[in-house]
């Protein structure tokens, strides 16, 4: 089912669009939101000067720190008295970014949800348990009140608490689960332990965003659950989730909303323009929302994008599984590498979890490099050779997908910490130690 015509527009009516909600948007935050004047004037670009979609490569880009620096409310476009509920992204140094909505702004919120959660699979007969944090993180509220419009049986479970989130999918028949990827997987993990077999439970689809996540992984959350998993995408700047999801055909890419927000993708060194299908940082630009517009925001999230027709009959364009931020990029004695390409590895082999960790200290001048991996309850064993075969083997194939080698270090089934939100899988201690 498609939830609103609009995602079945014609691109060309749908470009129309894009550049008359650019138009006024811009015209909007220059009037309304003294950052944005200033950082036109400073480049010398007015309102009238964006006659075309192309024309939007003349704004300026907006960052995470000039969000930061407008802590709470700097950049909210409508007076206070017009905004009725905020959010906070989670920022784990310094102050959060504060995002506010209007009313109308949490109805579009809504219906942008209620596509996400349509296109893959929710109908009014789910039972749907949102494990995501309700509070100041947009993905509880964000997913509940969408899926309260598509009709579900909503749910509220927020994280944590996991034996009474398996309690609550047995007696409730929950169908669709709503959480994090790691926490889906921690969910499964705490199932198998209390006796009960995920698969015999009715849940059948999974909805799983917030953080990044491999096709390995996916590949996992299905067969120990026995669901579809399918992927969602969204940032609480740009609004929450429900900027992006997979449809049916979730080997496809996920559907951008793009009559809501102009995705672009540019280098992430230089800030230069690259088409679509090139592989960079994606850039949106909001172009209905009234309390906080932002404008050309640097997500640092890497990805490409295809307008190829999708089977499914949306129109709208399509981004990749996201493969990891620009900034969560590490440079490994000059070599980068991206913690996905560690999960990608760990995910294929036999006898190990997909818990891992990854340590960098300073020795000396040196990059120390470790991995600590977790050794399933069947694979582990007291034979010293057996846990070196096993090292052996997960060092060598990282040593060649990442051409460098790190230290391996197996741990015992259930030790490293579990996630019931964001995973926390990098600790780099470089700059101090
Ligand atoms: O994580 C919004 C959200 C909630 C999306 C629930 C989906 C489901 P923030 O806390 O502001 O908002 O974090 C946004 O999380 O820039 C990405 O780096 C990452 N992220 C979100 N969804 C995905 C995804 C919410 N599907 C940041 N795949 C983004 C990879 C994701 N990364």
């Amino acid at each position: 089912m498609i939830w609103d015509k609009a995602e079945c527009m014609k691109r060309e009516e749908l470009k129309r669009v894009q550049l008359e909600r650019l138009q006024q948007t811009v015209k909007r935050v220059y009037e309304n939101v003294p950052f944005y004047k200033e950082s036109f004037d400073r480049v010398g670009v007015k309102p009238e000067d964006i006659k075309s979609l192309e024309d939007i490569e003349k704004l300026p880009f907006t960052t995470k720190n000039d969000l930061r620096d407008h802590y709470p409310y700097g950049l909210f476009a409508v007076p206070m008295k017009d905004i009725v509920r905020v959010h906070a992204s989670s920022g784990t140094t310094g102050k959060p970014v504060v995002v506010g909505y209007t009313s109308k702004d949490l109805d579009t919120w809504s219906d942008l949800i209620a596509r996400v959660v349509t296109q893959a699979g929710v109908t009014a007969d789910d039972v749907v348990q949102v494990a995501l944090g309700y509070g100041l993180f947009t993905g509880g509220f964000g997913l509940h009140y969408g899926l309260e419009k598509a009709g579900a049986t909503v749910v509220p479970a927020s994280s944590g608490n996991t034996e009474k989130q398996i309690m609550l999918m047995k007696d409730f028949g929950t169908t669709v689960l709503v959480s994090t990827p790691s926490y889906a997987l921690y969910i499964a993990e705490v199932a198998e332990k209390m006796g009960v077999d995920p698969k015999s439970l009715n849940l059948r689809l999974g909805l799983f965003g917030a953080e990044p996540w491999t096709e390995g992984m996916r590949r996992e959350l299905e067969s120990r659950l026995g669901i579809k998993a399918t992927d969602n995408y969204g940032l609480s700047e740009i609004i929450g989730p429900g900027v992006a999801g997979e449809c049916f055909h979730s080997d496809n890419g996920l559907h951008i909303s793009e009559d809501h927000f102009i995705p672009e993708i540019i280098d992430p060194e230089t800030g230069e323009s690259l088409g679509f299908d090139q592989q960079g940082e994606l850039v949106f630009t909001t172009i209905t929302k009234e309390g906080f517009p932002v404008i050309r925001f640097r997500t640092k999230d890497l990805t490409k994008i295809t307008e190829d027709p999708c089977a499914c009959g949306r129109t709208t364009a399509r981004m990749e599984k996201i493969s990891g931020r620009a900034d969560d990029m590490l440079i490994i004695r000059g070599v980068n590498v991206f913690p996905s390409q560690v999960e990608s590895v760990l995910m294929e082999i036999n006898g190990v979890e997909p818990y891992y960790q990854i340590t960098l200290k300073k020795k000396g001048y040196l990059d120390d490099f470790e991995v600590a991996v977790e050794v399933s309850e069947d694979r582990f064993t007291d034979k010293f050779s057996e846990l070196e075969n096993l090292e052996r083997e997960i060092a060598s194939k990282l040593q060649s997908v990442l051409t460098i080698g790190p230290r391996i270090r197996l741990v015992e089934p259930g030790t490293i910490e579990r996630s019931t939100g964001k995973a926390k899988r990098v600790f780099d201690y470089r700059k101090t130690s």
